[in-house]
């Protein structure tokens, strides 16, 4: 169904080629593993990342259920008393200025919220923990063992559903905010860019910083320096307000709500209800919190005049219409409107996403191929990034868009054997950029390749 036999003509050799990535893919998460989790990569990443856990315990739960379920654990273990999932919980062994912003930078223990023994980040990343908690759950083969770690998880992301949709709707309308770009999963998105725009830094609020990222990585491919700035200014005053969002929502310039994190609150509630039914406990909240978002993304997200979901900036009372590839993320939402998938599935088929056969390329880009900010190496604006790929895919199988998933996943898996477990690609030459050996790049092939099997 995925293709894969497609790609090279011949199923059976298509098969052994299929479990020598398999291998490869495995080997990536072994050499990326630090103990109780999975670093996203070994030099730019060395701390556990919030979506990059779950993307890799979905991948793992195929062969190896202990560490899939140590990884989401071991992520809750810095859960905050508020329920916030912090974007990063840092590895005490590692070197403090490994990663920037590090521990010194974020100071969780100064606030008494945040967890007793662990350092972490004060921001979030999109929640995809709930989804990726019932499918390790759900490739289980010990019984007993599964069903307590749905136990252990189940109050935990309760709490982190609460605090997102308590603490980050300063609006009340039903939809939780991001407060920083890293927030997004999709930091240098130019889906940010006409917030990050309208932001000044006033004289002396920006803290000097060194950037860490460009010691392992070519400045052509990460965010500039300006883009930089905004985000530790940001990081900064969040951190100066003692994470308090009741405050940082009224004096942020940055208060977005966008529809990857809104519709994976609609996939991982529906989650929470398959737990809570197989845990003995009413799953009807957590499907009315499904469906009550799903209605406010309709009258919040949706622009009837371009038939298109995008991201309302709640400081300038408008949407924000940049063709990002988040705009397809509705798709994840299984009660999501015929209309709906209609209108995604004609915008990914179109030429600024997915230009005629003839012309090489690969899906799918993170930002429009005709757009002006599209750059095809530079960190989310435009290179194809397989989480992305693996969100787009499933929510197409979802709605049975089998031929457009399969050409995802064709792409996906092309991109692996062309240029290896990179951390992102060129979305037409399939050069591969950032990272080598990418835990959730290895992660996803895995679920491609074993969900394609027969
Ligand atoms: C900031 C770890 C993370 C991913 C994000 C990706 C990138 C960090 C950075 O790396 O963000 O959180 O330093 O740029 O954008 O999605 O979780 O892989």
């Amino acid at each position: 169904m995925i293709g894969l036999a497609s790609a090279s003509g011949d199923g059976r050799a298509s098969e052994i080629a299929g479990s020598e990535l398999l291998e490869a893919a495995k080997a990536v998460l072994d050499a990326n593993w630090v103990g109780r989790s999975t670093v996203p990569s070994r030099d730019l990443y060395p701390h556990q990342w919030s979506w990059d856990s779950a993307f890799v315990a979905i991948g793992r739960s195929w062969y190896d259920q202990e560490r899939a379920q140590a990884e989401l654990e071991s992520l809750f273990a810095g859960q905050w008393s508020d329920g916030r999932v912090p974007h990063i919980v840092f590895n005490p062994d590692v070197p403090a200025d490994a990663y920037f912003p590090g521990p010194t930078f974020w100071r969780s223990s100064d606030v008494p919220d945040s967890p007793v023994r662990l350092e972490t980040s004060g921001l979030v990343q999109p929640p995809l923990h709930a989804w990726a908690v019932l499918e390790v759950h759900d490739r289980a083969s010990d019984p007993s063992a599964a069903r307590a770690f749905l136990e252990r998880m189940y109050p935990k992301l309760v709490a982190w559903h609460r605090y997102l949709l308590e603490h980050r709707d300063p609006e009340r309308i039903g939809l939780a905010a991001i407060l920083h770009p890293w927030e997004s999963g999709l930091d240098n998105s130019p889906a940010w860019e006409d917030a990050l725009r309208h932001i000044d830094i006033p004289a002396g609020l920006l803290p000097a910083y060194e950037r860490r990222d460009l010691v392992n990585a070519d400045p052509a491919d990460r965010p500039t320096d300006a883009a930089y700035d905004r985000f530790v200014y940001l990081a900064d005053a969040y951190r100066g307000g003692r994470y308090d969002d009741g405050r940082i929502c009224r004096m942020s310039p940055f208060v977005i709500v966008g529809p990857l994190v809104n519709a994976l609150l609609i996939r991982s509630s529906l989650a929470l209800a398959a737990i809570a039914e197989l845990l003995g406990d009413d799953p009807e909240p957590h499907r009315g919190a499904a469906s009550a978002i799903r209605h406010a993304m309709k009258e919040h997200l949706w622009d009837p005049q371009h038939a298109r979901y995008y991201s309302p900036n709640l400081k300038r009372g408008q949407l924000m219409r940049e063709a990002s590839i988040l705009s397809f993320m509705p798709l994840l939402d299984p009660g999501l409107s015929a209309q709906g998938v209609q209108a995604i599935v004609r915008d990914l088929s179109a030429p600024c996403f997915h230009p005629p056969e003839a012309a090489q390329h690969y899906l799918v880009p993170s930002y429009d191929l005709t757009g002006e900010l599209f750059d095809p190496r530079r960190y989310w604006r435009g290179p194809v990034w397989i989480n992305t790929d693996w969100l787009v895919w499933r929510g197409l199988l979802q709605h049975g868009q089998v031929d457009l998933a399969a050409h995802v996943a064709d792409s996906t898996i092309e991109l692996v054997r062309r240029s290896g477990f990179r951390e992102y690609f060129d979305p037409f030459s399939g050069a591969g950029y950032g990272s080598g050996d990418f835990a959730w790049t290895a992660a996803l092939v895995i679920d491609v390749i074993e969900r394609g099997r027969p």
